[in-house]
């Protein structure tokens, strides 16, 4: 399918999008609605409905989408994407057989990439950080959750967090997430728990006061951190006001899934180790699941989130890039559509839905974006396709053909 590129009158405040076959995800679910017509009215969406109700009324320019699907702007719900460096000599590593714990414990992993982002300068980790998120946003994504977590000490944290904000744009909307809980910092080796007291003591109340996390997060792990130590750092993000989330059950099952359960968490991600109850107890608080297929694809792993149990327990399943140096150095969000089918059995809707509207909830956005609806935010994705199956395998070919954010129409 070929359109013509639209011509943008930069003057006007409203769009009328005609003859849209739009995902809408209205009312919580998987929905299409054929020959939709979408008015947006400054950055909102003022009306969405059959193109045989659309009032021609107003002056608005006009975008023919041709049939082509619509949907809403796609949402990255769990990233690392600033940092310093890459990893592709580990990557090598693993090819000879060495496992991501055993790097990890050797000093590498995570640990190397804290290195190169404390070395580089704001401006530097800016540069290489951007080059990420143009191409996450080149992929028809318009928010991006990214996590800090390579700093690890306040000062390196704060720097991440302020560079995470400062690449928001008036073309993508940044999420910011604390993540001191990353990893034991090499300093505080074989003292963890000292290192805990110290996010929880200066770390978190600095990014508080600061305003520069819209949220917590903790990697429970046997490589990261117990569950009780998981639990201080929760107990005091809750005092600071932040809502939590958790690096949950990725590798063993820690009970990750019930302790974020616990703390009526925004969200819990990876999950390929969580039990039934702890899938149960997730539903009951309403904490939303993030599938991290990249993650799961570059560890090579073999055990599959429970994606059975969480369909059966109705809980939300988000789809995220997790797009960090170690385990999921991937910007596609088409990739990743097509790993949440292929690896994770999900069909071509739900990984659709994973990356608007359950990632919109993910992120406590859910009144904002993630669908197309009355009042919502006019942040949606014009595709170069006219079914979601398309977006999730045809790997690298189907780009969007334009991108609105907030009403605009974004510029190449
Ligand atoms: N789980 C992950 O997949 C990333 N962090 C985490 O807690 C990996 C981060 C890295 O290897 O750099
Ligand atoms: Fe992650």
């Amino acid at each position: 399918m070929s359109r013509g590129v639209f011509a943008y009158d930069t003057a006007m405040n409203a769009l009328h999008i005609v003859n849209a076959r739009a995902a809408t995800l209205a009312g919580g679910r998987y929905s299409i609605l054929e020959n939709a017509g979408i008015v947006t009215d400054g950055e909102r969406i003022a009306w969405i409905g059959p193109m045989r109700d659309l009032r021609p009324e107003g002056c608005g320019q006009d975008l023919d989408a041709q049939g082509a699907l619509v949907t809403p702007g796609l949402v990255d719900c769990h990233t690392h994407l600033v940092y310093a460096g890459n990893r592709a000599a580990e990557h090598e590593q693993r090819l000879r057989g060495a496992s991501y714990e055993e790097i990890a414990r050797a000093g590498g992993g995570i640990v190397s990439t804290v290195r190169a982002t404390r070395a580089a300068t704001a401006e530097s980790l800016r540069r290489q950080s951007r080059v990420r998120l143009e191409a996450l946003a080149a992929g028809g994504v318009t928010t991006v959750e990214i996590k800090s977590g390579y700093g690890l000490d306040v000062e390196n944290e704060l720097k991440c967090l302020r560079v995470a904000r400062s690449l928001g744009s008036d073309s993508v909307r940044v999420v910011t997430t604390l993540l001191g809980a990353h990893a034991v910092p090499p300093e505080f080796a074989g003292r963890a728990d000292e290192y805990v007291e110290k996010v929880c003591a200066q770390m978190i109340p600095a990014a508080a006061k600061e305003g520069l996390a819209d949220a917590v997060d903790a990697f429970c792990e046997g490589i990261g951190f117990s569950p009780d130590q998981t639990r201080r750092v929760f107990e005091c993000a809750a005092a600071h006001g932040l809502r939590v989330k958790l690096h949950a059950d990725q590798l063993s099952d820690l009970g990750g899934a019930q302790l974020a359960a616990e703390f009526g968490a925004l969200s819990a991600d990876h999950l390929e180790h969580a039990s039934e109850a702890g899938v149960a107890a997730m539903a009951r608080a309403g904490t939303v699941a993030v599938l991290l297929p990249g993650a799961f694809y570059f560890l090579r792993e073999t055990r599959r989130p429970p994606v059975e149990a969480l369909r059966r327990h109705a809980v939300p399943m988000a789809v995220a890039s997790d797009c960090n140096p170690g385990t999921s150095p991937i910007v596609s969000a088409g990739t990743i559509l097509n790993m949440a089918c292929t690896l994770f059995g999900l069909t071509p809707e739900e990984a659709l839905a994973g990356m608007t509207l359950h990632a919109a909830r993910a992120l406590g956005l859910e009144g904002e974006i993630g669908s197309l609806e009355t009042g919502k935010r006019a942040d949606l994705v014009i595709w170069d396709a006219s079914q979601p199956a398309e977006l999730a395998t045809q790997v690298g070919m189907i780009a969007p053909h334009a991108v609105i954010f907030g009403g605009r129409l974004r510029q190449a």
